[in-house]
């Protein structure tokens, strides 16, 4: 673990402490602990998606707020639960939701991003070792271009997750994200992970 950072302790140490122990009862519930930081970044509100049966592939998510005075850059991410891991965007091809690689995700300065949210930004685990049941941890390794690397534990949370950017649909049917392409940074991402762009949406 790197959640060594003494000025997080020193700044946030009731968070830093509740993280702690969060990290002790690893799965215990502890949602609002999973907050990082790593120099000027803070790292919060991490998830990864339940697999789904056959379905070698999942994501994850967190969000990030950079407080420092310059941008950096999300260059990479890594976990020892998946073969590849990739940072993902997605767009609508021809009406077919499609996911692509993207080289970086940019963070502006003084700027928050959460992955999904308002956008399609994730990453992508590919070729789980195993597939990812709701309540395990996965580690995730962050790499920053100039914050560095962060390691950060990521609790797996069941594919439909209530109350999570839904506006309500959020129903998982695979076949009709187009539908969702516009603003809708969660249900649009049902079924990306068996696999986007296997052709037509309806
Ligand atoms: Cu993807």
């Amino acid at each position: 673990m790197s959640f060594s950072s003494t000025r997080l302790a020193h700044r946030l140490p009731r968070l830093a402490a509740a993280a702690l122990l969060g990290l002790a009862a690893a799965g215990a519930g502890l949602a609002q602990a999973q907050q990082y930081r790593l120099k000027e970044l803070e790292i919060s509100a991490p998830h990864a998606r339940a697999s789904r049966p056959g379905v070698p592939n999942s994501s994850a998510y967190f969000a990030v707020t950079n407080h420092g005075q310059q941008a950096d850059r999300l260059v990479s991410a890594s976990s020892p639960a998946a073969e590849r891991t990739e940072l993902h965007d997605m767009k609508i091809d021809n009406d077919v939701m499609r996911m692509f690689q993207v080289e970086g995700i940019e963070l502006p300065a003084g700027q928050s991003l959460t992955l999904g949210q308002g956008n399609k930004l994730h990453v992508m685990l590919m070729q789980l070792k195993q597939p990812l049941q709701a309540g395990q941890t996965i580690a995730l390794t962050l790499q920053f271009e100039k914050a560095g690397a962060i390691d950060i534990q990521v609790p797996v949370k069941e594919h439909k997750m209530g109350g999570h950017e839904h506006h309500g649909h959020g129903h998982g049917h695979g076949d009709d994200h187009a539908e969702h392409g516009k603003g809708h940074g969660h249900a649009g991402h049902d079924g990306h992970d068996s696999h986007a762009g296997h052709g037509k949406a309806h």
